[in-house]
């Protein structure tokens, strides 16, 4: 069968789910090739989902650029066999390439990590048996790749052994590898719900939900399927139905989907429940749906007409031991730290984050700029631009039902001061308006006001830029007079609203020192209030939508000079515990929200 869709796995009356998240058998190929291990391969244990890189205590696993190989057996039900059904493996992210076999039959590649993808494996399995999967990942970035990265050949033989390389990439961020999020088995009936597209609007009162429902089957048939659309609110009551599939559903005195602490009831989701009948069979899928709606013009962002001002931070996926993997305590951890800063915002800095995390911000009222992974872009091609196409589909699709998403972000920090980075994001850029005119699109420049050649093609204006850090060091008294020229500048330059999506200062926690001075907890605190000073100044001139910290918490990075033990920048330690600075963030933020 062939599928569009990629909706997330989900039980139901008519599917069935089988997880295979645990411990799978791991091996590291030396060597640049894919095949197959041989019997003599020394497997390992490693957890799933988890970067492998930091499980073991061995530098070169650690470092590993290159295939990694991972199995496990799983049993697929008799019953299985005696319906007619699909059976797909859907992997929610594997760093970077990825070759999967069941029993040794080739099921699917993938190129690019942090988006999911599945295969169809009806034909592959033993059912009422043990079953065989294998997993091919690779984690090198070349310059066709999303992101971009390079492997350098070290000839000076007087300084390396021959064959020595060196992987190199320009974002800052560990390369973590592996599979990093939840592995699933399952199944769908003979005709089934291959994929939902939602759009909501609000009327006054009235919340408006349109849909479109795509079906597979796995023989042709003759007639359309039935398909009604049942939809309950928060609490499982029916408030109506319809029947087509694809329609408008009205609801009269809706409840609206707001960002935390906008309103007293934020993140409000009806369910839709899909039923796809076809003969005697049915498919059933629930979809949650927060009604809301998005607009922007020249100076304001805003949701269901009420203007917004985002309050956040980027944060990354990343934690001990872990690295990328997705992990349920760090995930529940790091909401609870966003509630209690009074944040509503963050960006998915610098690549998409695992469905289950976007589930939780719809579900508060977080409002996410989700972003591609195409970070650090230098060298802009046709190719690359191909696959930072490709990218984009798979995160609208992935990603287009999502309250929570309240706008793209094509890139972080681009080299847009290059001159082919001009069309290069004005192609992406209407790309993504074909894909969803819902939503405002952009990417994070850190040129200057008067190099970028891309910004011009984007909804909002979002800047990175770090006065009295990466420039001026140690003169935070210059930061308020900075922030307010540049931005300014921004503003009138392009006439779109402004979005600050990184700023700060990197501190090693406990490390203090009066006067204060870099790398000191003190010297972050003011850094930020010198920023907080520029801020008020310019939420009064009416163009700034809001204000993001560089970074929620502490991460990996490579090893660096610049870097004690990673990027220091967090509001939290990489254990998620406060600095200084995340105390003066809440009262900001709380402040912020109680004036709005
Ligand atoms: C910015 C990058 C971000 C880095 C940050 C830093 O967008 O990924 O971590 O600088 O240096 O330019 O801390």
């Amino acid at each position: 069968t062939f599928s569009v869709g990629i909706l997330y796995p989900q039980q139901s009356e008519s599917r069935e789910v089988l997880s295979l998240d645990g411990l799978w058998k791991f091996y590291l190929n030396p060597n640049e090739s894919s095949e197959f291990p041989t019997t003599e391969t020394e497997w390992i244990q490693m957890p799933v989902p988890s970067s492998y890189n930091d499980i073991t205590v061995n530098s070169t696993i650690r470092d590993h650029v290159g295939w990694a190989w991972y199995k496990r057996t799983f049993f697929a039900p008799k019953h299985w066999s005696t319906e007619k059904q699909t059976v797909f493996v859907r992997f929610g992210s594997v760093h970077y390439t990825a070759l999967v076999w069941i029993n040794g039959k080739k099921a699917c590649e993938h190129y690019g990590g942090h988006l999911p993808f599945q295969a169809d494996i009806t034909h592959s399995l033993l059912y009422g048996g043990q079953n065989l999967i294998m997993v091919a990942v690779n984690n090198t970035l070349t310059l066709t790749t999303i992101p971009q990265g390079t492997v350098q050949h070290m000839n000076n033989t007087n300084k390396y052994p021959p064959g020595y390389t060196e992987f190199q990439h320009a974002f800052d961020f560990f390369n973590y590898a592996g599979i990093h999020r939840p592995v699933y088995i399952y199944t769908t009936p003979q005709v089934y719900i291959d994929d939902i597209t939602i759009i909501t609007d609000i009327n006054g009162t009235e919340g408006i939900i349109k849909y479109n429902i795509e079906f597979q089957s796995i023989e042709d048939i003759l007639t359309e399927p039935q398909c009604t659309v049942v939809v309950f609110d928060k609490n499982g009551s029916k408030v109506t139905s319809i029947k087509g599939l694809t329609g408008k559903i009205h609801i009269f005195n809706a409840n609206f989907w707001w960002p935390y602490l906008f309103s007293s009831n934020p993140g409000y989701r009806y369910t839709l429940e899909i039923h796809l009948n076809y003969g005697t069979g049915e498919d059933i899928y629930r979809l949650p749906v927060g009604i809301r709606k998005i607009s922007w013009n020249s100076t304001t962002l805003l949701i269901n007409s009420e203007p917004m001002y985002l309050r956040g931070f980027g944060k990354h996926e990343d934690s001990n031991i872990r690295g990328k993997g997705l992990d349920y305590p760090l995930m529940i951890r790091d909401y609870n730290l966003i509630t209690w800063l009074g944040a509503n915002a963050y960006r998915t800095s610098h690549y998409p984050y695992a469905e289950e995390i976007l589930e939780m911000a719809d579900d508060i009222g977080i409002m996410i700029v989700d972003e591609s992974p195409a970070c650090t872009i230098d060298y802009f091609t046709d190719e690359l631009l191909e696959q930072h196409k490709k990218v984009m589909k798979e995160l609208v699709a992935r990603d287009k039902n999502r309250p929570s998403v309240i706008m793209w972000s094509l890139s972080n920090e681009p080299r847009s001061y290059k001159n082919q980075s001009g069309e290069y994001f004005r192609e992406l850029a209407s790309l993504m308006k074909a894909l969803d005119p819902s939503r405002p699109v952009t990417f994070v420049t850190s040129s200057s006001v008067n190099e970028d050649k891309a910004v011009e093609y984007m909804d909002v204006v979002c800047v990175n830029r770090y006065p009295a850090w990466y420039s001026d060091c140690g003169h935070t008294e210059l930061i308020k007079r900075q922030v307010i020229h540049e931005l300014t500048q921004w503003h009138q330059k392009f006439d779109k609203p402004v979005l600050v999506t990184e700023y700060g200062a990197g501190s090693v926690d406990g490390m203090h020192m009066l006067p204060s001075s870099m790398w000191t907890e003190d010297y972050q605190v003011i850094t930020l209030k010198e920023h907080f000073k520029a801020f008020d100044y310019l939420r009064k001139q009416g163009f700034l939508i809001g204000e993001m910290i560089w970074n929620f918490a502490d991460f990996a990075t490579p090893q660096e000079f610049a870097r004690p033990g990673g990027c220091k920048k967090g509001l939290f330690t990489r254990e998620r515990q406060p600095k200084m600075a995340a105390h003066i963030t809440r009262w900001r933020y709380w402040t912020l929200a109680q004036s709005i």
